[in-house]
């Protein structure tokens, strides 16, 4: 039956948006097994990124005194200056706190006790990695969390080399922004490490495929750097890729750096050099092994270097790029994922014209409760339930808890304005609502991945 009344309607849509087992498409977790990589804790959480950037701010220590510190050392300062000397009102600063209650910390918190919370996350593990890793998920309603999976790091991919198995609770995707950015000796680097002798675009082809078939990627996934551009070819003129692409640059360049004599293999080898990786390896593959292609479009790298992570800046960027890649694959299916507030009315746009495309998430910094609520409203506005709201971009296994719980809180805005006015329109009951809330948080992902284009 139909809500009686607005308290019944706000109330029913709380219960279902915190109830929700959510699908986190894009994360950068990895699980316990993969030892010195799994990210836990309160030194781990003290020290993510979005501190640091937000320490520094202010900090009495300058740049270089704080990054020579050690970890534990940069926990101790961060925890004055942010959650001792101020009070917490940022979104990462609220995260930790929310952390901290959820896992039974409050009293700690309430006396400022890092010790006391050493102690007591220490006492959480004790009774083995997977168990409090799968306590987590349970605890923060997460069905899964897609990883990144990064072939071009050695240490990283030991893990998957060894063949370790892992909870079902984490899925991969492969994350490889060298071919997106056309990056050569990036590529030849990693493949000559995993003893790959060719280095033509064959050769990377069958690379990557082989990468995939050992851990079966949701998706092939890049950010864009900030000059990224894409620039259509005719496909079936001869020699397109070498003129008129975005690797033009890169050809000049080699050319530059090379101007000795050569003989043909010599050349032969040029040309694959300045060969596309967009054009040539990677959209290909996507369209050929059907996986999506998923970019995150509008961070200018290392604005401020001295920051480390921390010094990622933000481009709004031309969506016409994006415009382009759709027109001339419409095969591959791109999910994408904005980092400027003013690129996501464009983007609900373009998902309008184009089925191959799936809008997701509010990354980082749009990734703010008042942000989440307004995107989010306009994508229910222009979308209806196309579109996957939010995802978490985690790196420390027990932000799952906090990023959720504010994204949730975010969600229940959100829904309660817009499902007022289907009810107001004609009626609604817990039925609508759980089908509206199941197909933004994972629902329309996965139809998305088996549709056909
Ligand atoms: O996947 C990415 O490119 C970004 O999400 C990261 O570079 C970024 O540092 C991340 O921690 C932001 O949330
Ligand atoms: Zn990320």
């Amino acid at each position: 039956s139909h809500f009686k009344d607005v308290v019944e309607l706000e109330s029913t849509v709380d219960d279902e948006v915190d109830n929700v087992e959510i699908i986190d498409l894009h994360t950068h977790l990895l699980p316990s097994e993969h030892s010195d990589k799994f990210l836990t804790g309160i030194d781990e959480l003290l020290n993510y990124h979005y501190l640091v950037s937000e320490y520094i701010m202010s900090s009495e220590m300058t740049v270089s005194e704080f990054m020579n510190l050690t970890k534990e050392r940069k926990t101790e300062v961060i925890w004055n200056e942010l959650f001792i000397r101020m009070t917490p009102v940022s979104e990462a600063t609220r995260g930790v706190v929310n952390v901290l209650k959820g896992l039974g910390m409050a009293k700690e918190w309430k006396e400022r006790d890092l010790n006391g919370i050493r102690s007591k996350f220490l006492a959480l593990r004790a009774s083995g990695d997977d168990a409090y890793e799968e306590s987590i998920f349970s605890l923060s309603k997460i069905k899964y969390a897609v990883m990144t999976n990064i072939p071009f790091s050695k240490e990283e991919m030991k893990h998957f080399k060894e063949g370790k198995t892992f909870s079902k609770r984490y899925r991969t995707a492969l994350r490889v922004d060298p071919l997106l950015e056309g990056d050569w000796g990036k590529v030849k680097l990693a493949m000559a490490e995993d003893g790959i002798k060719g280095s033509g675009i064959p050769a990377v082809k069958e690379w990557v495929k082989t990468w995939c078939s050992k851990i079966s990627p949701e998706y092939l996934m890049a950010s864009t750097p900030k000059n990224f551009t894409y620039e259509s070819v005719d496909m079936t003129q001869p020699g397109a890729f070498a003129t008129n692409v975005s690797g033009a640059g890169k050809k000049r360049k080699i050319e530059q750096d090379d101007d000795c004599c050569e003989d043909a293999g010599e050349q032969a080898s040029r040309i694959n050099e300045s060969s596309d990786l967009l054009k040539e390896v990677l959209l290909p593959l996507a369209e050929e092994l059907q996986l999506p292609l998923a970019l995150k479009i509008g961070c200018d790298r290392q604005v401020n270097p001295t920051l480390g992570l921390a010094g990622d800046g933000i481009v709004t960027v031309d969506m016409s790029i994006l415009l382009r890649l759709l027109q001339d694959w419409p095969k591959v299916k791109f999910l994408v994922t904005f980092l400027s507030l003013e690129n996501q009315h464009s983007a609900c746009v373009l998902k309008g014209k184009f089925r191959n495309l799936h809008i997701y998430g509010c990354w980082w910094y749009v990734n703010q409760g008042s942000l989440i609520e307004r995107i989010t409203r306009m994508r229910l506005e222009m979308l209806g339930t196309n579109f996957t709201f939010q995802h978490s971009d985690c790196r420390v296994l027990e932000q799952l808890l906090y990023k959720w719980k504010h994204s949730r809180e975010a969600l229940k805005l959100a829904l309660r304005g817009e499902i007022r006015k289907v009810w107001e329109n004609g009626g609604c009951n817990r039925a609508d609502v759980r089908k509206v809330v199941e197909r933004i948080t994972g629902g329309s992902y996965e139809e998305f991945l088996k549709m056909r284009l």
